[in-house]
């Protein structure tokens, strides 16, 4: 993924004007018809793979939550998915068929090592022949560690709030960078850190499903830690390829210009975002944090934030939605949700000028901030087949705004180099299970047939235009 941004150029001739007639096509001096501005699409082993008891996979603490009841919508689990572990290959070929440059997937932790460390080879082999088939179909590959599939074992000893798992981390990204060298175009150590620690460990939502805001920023500490720990060994066994984090952004707006909301706003900020990007980029918490959680610091140990701080190669951004709060009359924020707005599927605002102020505030605030790929933007509606087609409107006006958005930001100087759909195709949409369909592509779950919905056959459109316009 090493692509140049500085070099803006856009194309010329009349076709690219005529293409704007289509619900999708980025106007002509847009940044997305640069070829070096990559588009793919994302997914995560567990919200795909299925095959839950298969070639020696150990459980997971996702395996676990959704097998307890009232944790996911429907009692639903991951335990077929989309069958991808089955279907990897003709997803491939689907995702190839679409023009798409670039796939995010990620890799199961517990189906690539067993309890004592050892590597599990069927797993492996899984993961090498899925990235083997990518390279033949000529994507670049982009591979997180980490999206929250923690193996149980290491959950029953406590899980991120053992430092050991930071440890157990540096381990599995060793064996992974050992196995997989030369067949990853950019690692990325965790998925989304937020969800994990705050989630995971402070309101109870996702797995493990600890309640406690002391459980919350220690678990973010260890998972930082992790991460920290895993760059230098990504770095020396796999040097060619690139090494980051992916974290969920969020935007919060006050409800009104009082002093008060403004500083709710900020607060909000402060725990979605400040609270992972300051200790990566400024080596250290945000001061902020520990006035909204007082009594909530974390064990840092000496050294601890020179590595998690260590230099990155790209920042991934996730983006959904914005917050719109006010000031809970203490020291905190709550928040007010707009009337009269566009939601989603999962009741989340579209905001698409949220994700280019986002992005040009962190240029403002992080003097190092690396090279950005949004690495996951889409969104939930409740899609039907009808007649063999699927018809997201509202998902195609989405991802076309948040595209403009994303030029926006890089005309304001900001180093986006791509972006990749949130999803491929739909899946297990975690505590939400299979009611929330976020994919360019429709599973059938009966039946595991695909179906390209509207959206998909556009983004196709497009990209082979703009092929045809670079070659
Ligand atoms: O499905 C998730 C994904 O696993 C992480 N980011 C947000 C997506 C939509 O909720």
């Amino acid at each position: 993924m090493a692509h140049d941004a500085s070099a803006v150029s856009a194309p010329s001739g009349s076709s690219a004007a005529q293409s704007t007639a289509d619900p999708f096509t980025p106007p002509a001096d847009s940044s997305l018809w640069r070829k070096d501005f990559l588009l793919g699409a994302a997914t995560a082993s567990y919200q795909i793979e299925g095959a839950v008891h298969e070639d020696g996979r150990l459980p997971s603490i996702w395996d676990t939550f959704s097998a307890t009841p009232g944790k996911v919508l429907a009692g639903d689990t991951g335990a077929v998915a989309c069958d991808h572990y089955h279907r990897w290959r003709e997803d491939v070929d689907m995702l190839a068929g679409l023009g798409l440059e670039a796939y995010r997937l990620s890799i199961a932790w517990p189906r690539v090592m067993d309890a004592a460390g050892a590597p599990n080879r069927k797993g492996l082999d899984f993961y090498k022949r899925l990235l083997a088939h990518l390279k033949e179909q000529g994507i670049t590959t982009s591979v997180t560690l980490y999206h929250w599939d923690l193996p149980q074992h290491l959950e029953d000893r406590g899980g991120w709030l053992n430092r050991d798992t930071a440890y157990r981390f540096a381990d599995y990204a060793d064996l992974m960078s050992r196995e997989l060298a030369g067949s990853v175009d950019a690692w990325a150590t965790l998925n989304e850190p937020w969800c994990s620690a705050y989630l995971g460990y402070g309101n109870g939502h996702h797995a493990p499903g600890l309640a406690d805001g002391r459980f919350a920023t220690q678990a973010m500490h260890h998972l930082l830690l992790a991460h920290g720990l895993a760059v230098p060994v990504l770095r020396a066994n796999d040097p060619a390829s690139l090494k980051g984090i992916v974290a969920n952004m969020g935007r919060g707006t006050p409800n009104t210009e009082s002093r008060e909301d403004r500083r709710a706003a900020h607060l909000f900020e402060v725990q979605h975002n400040a609270w992972i990007l300051d200790p990566l980029l400024k080596g250290e918490y945000p001061r902020d944090l520990f006035d909204l959680w007082p009594g909530t610091e974390p064990l840092v140990l000496d050294g601890d934030m020179r590595t998690i701080s260590a230099p990155l190669d790209f920042l991934g951004v996730n983006y959904y939605f914005r917050t719109n709060v006010e000031s809970d009359g203490a020291q905190g924020f709550r928040e007010v949700p707009l009337a009269g707005v566009e939601r989603t599927q999962m009741g989340w605002e579209v905001h698409p000028d949220g994700l280019r102020d986002l992005l040009v505030g962190f240029r403002q605030t992080y003097a190092n901030l690396p090279p950005i790929y949004i690495t996951e933007n889409g969104m939930a509606s409740d899609d039907k087949v009808t007649d063999g087609q699927v018809d997201d409107t509202q998902r195609i006006a989405f991802l076309k705004r948040h595209l403009a958005a994303v030029d926006q930001a890089i005309k304001a100087g900001v180093d986006v180099r791509g972006y990749f759909l949130w999803s491929l195709m739909d899946n297990f949409e975690w505590a939400f299970g299979y009611e929330r369909r976020f994919g360019i592509v429709h599973v059938d779950y009966a039946t595991q047939k695909r179906t390209l919905k509207r959206s998909a056959q556009l983004v196709a459109k497009f990209l082979k235009e703009r092929n045809a316009r670079s070659s």
